[in-house]
């Protein structure tokens, strides 16, 4: 069994601190469950282009207002309580109009480091 507090990642290689975000990433492949799991705060003001082509992550919102378009496709209004699933590999922009805070969940795990390229796209890491 695995327990660990947010204070155990923050400041450590498993916080990783960007322009637009700071993910706290509590649970990665290595920990073995199949899906890493973050603790993610956007920061107010940003836009970020994300296409997560290698990965489908949940984010679910428990802090903080925004909103998600879908490129080429709808808007929809982010606050506390709303969860989106990229089950198609949608490539979106976010915007924090707050700080958010968002839990976000990935299949398959992320491995700790990675940040996006310029297409908004995280690699997919193979390790053993
Ligand atoms: C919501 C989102 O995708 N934010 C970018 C950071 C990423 N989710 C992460 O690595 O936690």
């Amino acid at each position: 069994m695995i327990v660990k507090h947010l204070s155990d990642v923050i400041g450590t290689k498993d916080d990783i601190d960007t322009k637009n975000w700071n993910a706290r990433r509590l649970l990665l492949k290595k920990d073995g469950m199949g899906f890493s799991m973050h603790d993610t705060l956007i920061k107010a003001g940003t836009e970020t282009l994300i296409w997560y082509r290698n990965h489908v992550e949940a984010v679910y919102c428990v802090e903080g207002e925004g909103e998600i378009e879908v490129v080429g496709g709808s808007v929809y209004g982010i606050q506390a309580g709303m969860l989106y699933a990229l089950d198609g590999h949608e490539k979106h922009l976010l915007r924090a109009k707050t700080q958010m805070r968002m839990i976000c969940v990935f299949n398959p795990p992320l491995v700790g480091d990675e940040v996006h390229d310029a297409d908004g796209v995280y690699p997919l890491v193979e390790t053993k």
